[in-house]
């Protein structure tokens, strides 16, 4: 396998920058097999027959066309991450929120115009695509780059299951998953593979743009031996800042700038190291940092590894170097983010007690479908959990996170400003500004809300359409940890054109196109899905594990099942899951 990056030569690049293009990619999805961290070969999901997917490359604005063909055995899509899509909601991608899915054998023209420059990805939004390999960088050049560097690499981390995504997600939000333990990876990769290479030309100032493309895994990131300078976080350029490591939660991107060294006698490692706290159980082969090569030259041995803390960080004190506009909220939405056993006996999560449930109608087609309505959540039902807000208002959305695990959050169409984030939960009596920032806060797309803590954060609501909000681990996203924004739905149908085939891909799928999330006209949501609720009164954590185990052995008629703790739990469901499956056959 090759496993060095050819580097694009920047500037050069910039000297002859030309007009805006259309810039076309025919893209099959197709399965291929793969065996990326030399482990074990499975099946994965490519383009065109290879893996990993290569990257996208486009200059602001261009206008970017994907010509998909979905050439594998379930309904696809994909997502654009981090783009605004403004006036293009319906190329969003998320299955269910936008589109239908793109049936089997069919196929779609994504056209997106470009309006932002950076570091992004694109990636499958229909079940689990993007973890069985759908994914890749998607980098936005600028012609005009905030700062001079000659050389670029693209650093994608992302963590590697062996089995696919679909078979964990079925065990994973299974009632033998009461403790709702996450599928730990069984690797980390950088570029889809291990031990990529990067060339290194001594004196020349390297720009890396890091994507996490993980499911779950976080990763620290630092380079033995070099100084790294962050300069861009999710699209947004900010002042120079030294750093000799930080960390990159799932679907959050750095660029840094890194000079090479004028005396180099020897390669470094680069390193990604894997934080196990995103992990319930680390199993003792799970290699947890994840290595790469700055290589100078070939014929040089390699500097003996250093070890390294990873840095305190707050991407809060990230400075933009462009500042944007702030406004006191006009709304505020204030999401407590919980997991727990709810009364289908699975571990699901929530956002303010509901858990995510699709609709039968893509939420986009009811806002385009349901008239005066529209303004009213109740069309779009409880489960989609929508947030309708008004064309220019300033929303304020507050995430408490009263979960043990960290969550990064990611807001689709919009980039947001990171205004306030403390311990605990948020505490409205805290006296504006002593808990807000109110000049030039950070501004991101995917924000990491640390276990037990807060976070603030604020957008415009300049860009009418259906925008997701949700947790961009897959696992905690696929539990229903998501809501759905409903922004200007008053100027949808004067902004946004859906393309025809869409509703071509609707009905070859028997998926309603018009009316509430039931399909249904006016307020009747009779037969819209739902989902699983609280289970009632006051069961503890512990009083639910055992409440589930004893339908449990009731259900499988095993005499006892002893519960050991959370780490044995993936054990234990798949030594259930055994038995199960051995009566089941008999
Ligand atoms: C995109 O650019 C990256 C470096 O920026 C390069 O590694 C990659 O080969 C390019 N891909 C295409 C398809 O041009
Ligand atoms: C991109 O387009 C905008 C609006 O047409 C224009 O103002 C801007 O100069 C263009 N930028 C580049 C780098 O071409
Ligand atoms: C795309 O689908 C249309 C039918 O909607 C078909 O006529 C066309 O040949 C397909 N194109 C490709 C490249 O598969
Ligand atoms: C990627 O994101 C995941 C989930 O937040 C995290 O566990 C992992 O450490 C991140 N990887 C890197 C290299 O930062
Ligand atoms: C991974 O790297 C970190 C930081 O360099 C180090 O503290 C830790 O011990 C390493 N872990 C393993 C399992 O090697
Ligand atoms: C506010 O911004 C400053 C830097 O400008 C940063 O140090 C601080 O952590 C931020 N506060 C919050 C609550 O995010
Ligand atoms: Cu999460």
């Amino acid at each position: 396998m090759i496993a060095s990056i050819k580097s694009l030569a920047v500037l050069a690049l910039a000297a002859t920058a030309a007009q805006a293009a259309v810039v076309t990619y025919n893209w099959d999805l197709t399965y291929v097999n793969a065996n990326p961290d030399g482990l074990f070969e499975r099946r994965v999901i490519g383009v065109n027959n290879q893996f990993p997917v290569p990257s996208i490359n486009v200059t602001l604005n261009d206008t970017l066309v994907i010509n998909v063909v979905n050439k594998l055995n379930e309904p696809a899509s994909l997502h654009s991450h981090g783009l605004f899509q403004t006036g293009n909601a319906q190329m969003d991608g998320p299955s269910m929120v936008t589109q239908c899915p793109i049936p089997v054998g069919a196929n779609f023209t994504y056209t997106i115009p470009i309006e932002q420059h950076g570091t992004y990805w694109i990636h499958g939004h229909n079940k689990g695509h993007y973890v069985d390999g759908l994914r890749a960088p998607l980098i936005i050049h600028n012609p005009k780059e905030a700062y001079t560097y000659d050389e670029e690499h693209v650093i994608a981390l992302a963590d590697w299951y062996h089995r696919e995504h679909e078979v964990m997600v079925e065990q994973y939000l299974s009632i033998f998953n009461p403790s709702g333990a996450e599928p730990v990876p069984e690797s980390g990769l950088i570029n889809q593979m291990q031990n990529a290479k990067f060339n290194f030309v001594a004196g020349k100032t390297y720009r890396l743009r890091i994507i996490n493309m993980s499911a779950l895994a976080m990763f620290h990131f630092h380079i033995d031996g070099h100084e790294i300078e962050i300069i861009e976080i999710d699209g947004i350029d900010v002042e120079r800042k030294k750093v000799t490591s930080f960390p990159i939660t799932a679907a959050q991107r750095y660029s840094v700038l890194v000079t090479a060294k004028t005396d180099a006698k020897t390669n470094y490692v680069l390193h990604a190291d894997m934080d196990p706290s995103m992990f319930d159980v680390v199993p003792p082969e799970l290699a947890l940092n994840v290595t790469g090569t700055i290589v100078y030259n070939e014929a040089f041995s390699l500097a003996p590894e250093e070890t390294s803390n990873w840095d305190e960080f707050n991407d809060a004190d990230l400075v933009p170097l462009i500042p944007e506009a702030m406004s006191a909220p006009d709304q505020q939405f204030v999401l407590n983010a919980v997991f727990s056993v709810l009364n289908d006996y699975s571990n699901k999560a929530a956002f303010n007690d509901i858990t995510y449930v699709m609709p039968k109608v893509p939420t986009l087609y009811t806002a385009l479908t349901t008239g005066n309505l529209n303004s009213n959540p109740e069309v779009y039902g409880k489960y989609t959990h929508p947030m309708v807000v008004k064309h220019n208002e300033w929303i304020e959305i507050v995430i408490n996170n009263d979960d043990p695990g960290n969550h990064p959050f990611h807001l689709h169409g919009h980039i947001f400003q990171i205004v306030g984030r403390s311990e605990g939960k948020y505490d409205p009596s805290v006296p504006y500004p002593g808990y807000f920032n109110t000049t030039n806060p950070a501004r991101r797309d995917t924000v990491l809300v640390p276990s037990e803590q807060n976070v603030a954060i604020r957008f415009q609501a300049n860009n009418p359409g259906v925008w997701l909000f949700h947790c961009h681990i897959e696992w905690h996203l696929q539990a229903g940890l998501a809501t759905t924004i409903i922004e200007a739905p008053e100027l949808m149908n004067d902004r946004l054109k859906i393309d025809p085939k869409h509703i071509d891909h609707c009905k070859a799928l028997g998926i309603p196109y018009s009316g509430n999330a039931a399909g249904k006209e006016g307020l009747d949501l009779e037969g819209a899905n739902v989902g699983p609720d609280p289970l009632p009164g006051t069961f503890t954590a512990k009083g639910i594990v055992a409440l589930v185990f004893t339908i449990i052995s009731a259900l499988l008629g095993l005499a006892t099942i002893i519960w050991y703790a959370r780490e044995d739990d993936a054990v234990i469901a798949a030594q259930i899951a055994k038995a199960k499956a051995a009566e089941e056959e008999h």
